[in-house]
């Protein structure tokens, strides 16, 4: 039975509400995930089935409010939802990161009502997947450089370039994607799936996130309706924005995979039997399981508290960069130390870790780098921009 650590009592900070969707979120994914994720890793392929099941569960759109098909819970929810999900997988998480925060947010924040009722209730419930389109071939972490263009075409637009890394873009119904227009001044677009010119290959032989679908987008004289134009924004501060939401639930998200990988580790430890004893009775393995529960306890809280802080709007772009930089490195290093725990067997897919350590390394890129996060702290703190 999975026991969470929690140990300064975080539980405490959270609603009844916050538990009850945690709760719900936890047994599907020990019902649902747990059993069948492994096997899906190592064949490289996402259940697709669990798209409708986390639009039952509420996991699209928790906070879009429900007029639009979310639930209208606050960002504290969307937090705990995140954690559970990466428990079982990054990749559930991702599925659920991008139909949130960067598809729905969007066209939330930024669409006009007729864009809202026609999208968000459907991504809501699962009927569509949605992608997210602003990574390009020659411009991942400078975003600002991007070569997809759209030219005004009278009565449509004429949407030309492409998008790679993308995260569900091969199952997609709906991408929110980011181009210039003709003046240079970046503008998203709602793209739906066969569009004439839209083409959409599939990303093989990853190593990482392999129970994650991703792909590219790749435009070749796509028209586009002028009516799917994200009306409320202008400039890269769109995309960014969205990102602001997406980094904030990978915040949370990543204290599941951290969690599960410490619990193994924990259990692995007090039965494997070594020199007679325990290894969890060695001093050398005892280190590591109080460093990891410490940085694990220091993760809860940052995010719980960017979590309050995004509940009264006054989160700014670099402390939720500070939490995403930092929580999931300390995911990735409790990943890497949880598996030399387990010595031989934390290589085998019987237990999670591996799995973890190997999704995490995605995690770590996407979003933003770790570097890159660095250099946004460096950037809040100095005034000065390291980029260039
Ligand atoms: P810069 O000149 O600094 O900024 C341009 C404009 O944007 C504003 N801004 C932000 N606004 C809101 N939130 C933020 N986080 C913002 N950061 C910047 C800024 O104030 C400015 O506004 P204005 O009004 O003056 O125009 O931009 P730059 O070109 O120097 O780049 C800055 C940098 C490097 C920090 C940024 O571009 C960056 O974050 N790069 C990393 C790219 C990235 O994170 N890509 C993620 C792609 S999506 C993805 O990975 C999905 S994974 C999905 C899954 O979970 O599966
Ligand atoms: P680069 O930008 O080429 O960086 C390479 C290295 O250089 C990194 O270590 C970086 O930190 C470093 N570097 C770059 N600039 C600087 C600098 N100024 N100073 C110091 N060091 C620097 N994108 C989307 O748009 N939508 C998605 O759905 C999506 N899903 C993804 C799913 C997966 C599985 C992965 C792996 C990526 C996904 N991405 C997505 C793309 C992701 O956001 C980019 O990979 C990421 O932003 C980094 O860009 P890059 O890979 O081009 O690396």
């Amino acid at each position: 039975m999975y026991n969470p650590p929690d140990y300064f009592l975080v539980d405490e900070l959270l609603s009844e509400d916050h538990k009850i969707v945690r709760s719900a979120v936890r047994d599907w994914v020990d019902r649902s995930v747990k059993p069948i994720i492994d096997q899906a890793a190592q064949n490289h392929e996402f259940p697709l089935h669990f798209i409708k099941e986390l639009g039952e569960l509420g996991a699209f759109g928790p906070y879009i409010p429900e007029k639009y098909g979310g639930a209208g819970m606050d960002q504290v929810a969307y937090g705990v939802i995140m954690t559970e999900l990466e428990r079982g997988d990054s990749a559930i998480r991702s599925a659920a990161s991008v139909q949130s925060s960067l598809v729905m947010y969007p066209i939330y924040a930024f669409g006009n009502e007729e864009q809202r009722m026609k999208y968000l209730p459907k991504l809501a419930s699962g009927e569509w997947v949605g992608a997210f389109g602003l990574t390009e071939p020659n411009y991942g972490s400078d975003p600002g450089g991007m070569l997809s263009r759209f030219e005004d075409k009278g009565d449509h637009y004429l949407l030309n370039g492409s998008k790679m890394w993308i995260t569900n873009s091969p199952i997609a119904d709906v991408g929110v994607v980011w181009a210039k227009d003709e003046e240079g001044v970046v503008r998203g677009l709602i793209i739906e799936k066969g569009m004439e010119g839209l083409t959409v290959p599939e990303t093989k032989n990853k190593w990482s996130l392999r129970a994650s679908i991703t792909g590219e987008f790749v435009f070749d004289n796509v028209k586009v309706p002028k009516e799917n134009l994200l009306p409320n924004v202008k400039g890269l501060k769109g995309p960014l924005k969205c990102l602001n939401s997406a980094r904030y639930g990978i915040a949370w998200g990543v204290i599941g995979a951290a969690m599960d990988c410490y619990d193994t580790a924990l259990r692995y430890s007090l039965e494997r039997k070594q020199f007679n004893k325990p290894i969890a009775s060695f001093q050398l393995q005892q280190k590591k399981l109080a460093e990891m529960l410490t940085e694990i306890t220091k993760a809860q809280l940052l995010a719980w508290r960017v979590g309050t802080l995004r509940n009264d709007d006054r989160a700014t772009p670099a402390q939720i960069s500070m939490a995403k930089r930092n929580n999931v490195k300390m995911a990735l290093d409790i990943a890497r130390e949880s598996r030399q725990i387990l010595g031989a067997m934390g290589i085998s897919g019987d237990f999670p870790i591996m799995r973890h350590m190997m999704n995490l390394e995605s995690v770590i890129t996407y979003e933003g780098t770790h570097d890159v996060h660095l250099l946004i702290t460096g950037f809040d703190i100095t005034g000065i921009s390291a980029f260039e």
